[in-house]
């Protein structure tokens, strides 16, 4: 892909998937196919919440005194908040905010609901629109103004070892999610100085996109008791005696739907994963006028028991070549299609196309085995797309040595560079600006010896830079 920019720009249009000719910057329509791979990616992750959170749903509208209350929390978003300052001709006694994210619409109720241990814990989420007014470049589904696929957990605790272990909770769902998708993902702690405001850390999720710079795909935020002094949120323990609560946030957004088409397009233009992709199956029946009718009593059978068995599938019929439909389906991405003619029926067998590989595969058909086997290519699609895109991050990550060799690195290879870093945050924040890179943050899990390979001082983490988005 030469111009990913230019690519994905184009892809959005072609694939159908959303019309970003929207009159307000940073605001998109979503088309109907977008739409339905933005819905089976929220099923997906959604029925994963659902084994331990529950679904609620909290207004829009924030009052300025709430979203004011923390201090560090509003200074991170001040810039970026849209605010409603009228009702009608009237002015409003107070301004309201529409959501940046939801800390402050949600943890005035929590404040409410908790009174004893016995309210806790607490695990919701909500799939909401947010709104940012982002200064950096805007682009559809990367950096929108409106979030139109915010889905956020809030959870909250009577002690910070759960607290700690929700953590793990969160981490363990998003790759899940992100191993379903067959995305690519690089864990690491966010730097001081890029944690979300109000947060005791964040642990982020990036993805290398195919122009070498990292997409920050998801972040779980341990909040400690930050907001619960803030908004009081106590609980009565058995001495009657008033608790703060420990708090986790994590959430997603639009980048994830980003990151599936980044990860796995291709010239030909999109390719789906079947978890996310609106038909798994794509049916063209190849007819002739005289044997029309034995083609077509085929291929509505197979539709039908592709359709019975849970695999969303569909059949092209249009009027029009056959080979016009290949071009057209293998633009939008559909993972399998699956041709049948006169002679495929007469030697009874099907023609699979693979739009990962492009690999045709001439199947035997037996009536019986036919759902199996098609999902068996199905399923062998999703993991031959999670280990091509994984070795993709992973030939796009680096170690290296000296401070020379990390712009070098990012110059010639794009992607992560990892090196062995002090942790200070002006050390870091001069590495930030002497290479116009960022500190993606360190991975904890790492032990290193040796020094700093800028300041020369005792190396206490593995860090991880980048050109981001
Ligand atoms: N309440 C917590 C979960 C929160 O708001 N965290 S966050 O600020 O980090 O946002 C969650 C995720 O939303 C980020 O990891 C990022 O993937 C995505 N996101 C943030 N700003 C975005 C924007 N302008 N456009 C698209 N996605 C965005
Ligand atoms: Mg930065
Ligand atoms: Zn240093």
């Amino acid at each position: 892909m030469k111009n990913f920019s230019e690519w994905f720009h184009n892809i959005l249009e072609e694939a159908e998937i959303i019309d970003s000719r929207y009159p307000i910057k940073g605001m998109s329509v979503w088309l109907p196919r977008g739409f339905q791979i933005r819905k089976n990616m929220l099923n997906t992750l959604e029925e994963m919440l659902n084994k331990e959170h529950e679904e609620v749903l909290f207004p829009m509208l924030i009052p300025q005194s709430d979203l004011a209350k923390e201090a560090i929390y509003v200074k991170g978003f001040e810039d970026e908040v849209y605010w409603v300052t009228k009702g009608g001709a009237n002015e409003l006694n107070e301004k309201l905010a529409l959501r940046p994210t939801s800390e402050t619409s949600i943890y005035p109720m929590f404040a409410l609901w908790v009174r004893s241990h016995m309210d806790l814990p607490i695990k919701v989420y909500q799939t909401v629109s947010t709104f940012r007014y982002e200064t950096k470049h805007t682009r559809p589904l990367i950096r929108v103004r409106e979030i139109t696929t915010f889905n956020e957990t809030h959870t909250v605790h009577a002690t910070a070892e759960e607290a700690e272990e929700q953590m793990k909770t969160g981490i363990q769902i998003y790759s899940d999610l992100f191993d379903k998708l067959a995305v690519p993902y690089t864990i690491s702690q966010r730097p001081e100085w890029d944690k979300f405001p109000g947060s005791e850390y964040t642990i982020a999720f990036d993805m290398i996109m195919p122009d070498g710079k990292t997409l920050q795909i998801g972040t779980v935020h341990n909040l400690g008791t930050t907001f619960a002094k803030t908004f009081d949120i106590t609980y009565e323990d058995e001495q009657s005696e008033h608790q703060y609560v420990y708090q986790t946030t994590y959430g997603l957004s639009d980048r994830v739907i980003a990151a599936v088409i980044a990860a796995h397009g291709d010239e030909k233009g999109l390719v789906l994963p079947p978890i996310v992709a609106p038909e798994e199956v794509m049916i063209v029946p190849i007819i002739f006028k005289e044997n029309q009718d034995d083609v077509l009593a085929f291929t509505d059978a197979l539709e039908a028991k592709l359709q019975d068995a849970g695999i969303r599938t569909k059949q092209d019929k249009r009027d029009i070549r056959p080979g016009k439909k290949y071009y057209e389906w293998e633009n939008k991405g559909v993972p399998l299609r699956v041709e049948v003619g006169p002679r495929d029926l007469e030697n009874k067998k099907i023609v699979l196309n693979r739009r990962d590989t492009g690999e045709k595969i001439f199947m035997d058909y037996n009536e019986d085995t036919v759902v199996d086997d098609i999902q068996a290519v199905l399923d062998q699609i999703t993991e031959d797309l999670k280990v091509k895109s994984n070795k993709f991050q992973e030939d796009k990550t680096h170690y290296v040595e000296s401070l020379k060799a990390v712009s070098k690195t990012i110059n010639k290879k794009g992607g992560i560079v990892t090196f062995n870093w002090c942790g200070d945050t002006e050390c870091g924040k001069q590495i930030e600006e002497e290479f116009n890179i960022d500190i993606l943050g360190t991975q904890p899990q790492v032990e290193v010896e040796g020094e700093c390979i800028h300041c020369g001082k005792e190396a206490k983490h593995r860090a991880l830079v980048s050109k981001t988005y």
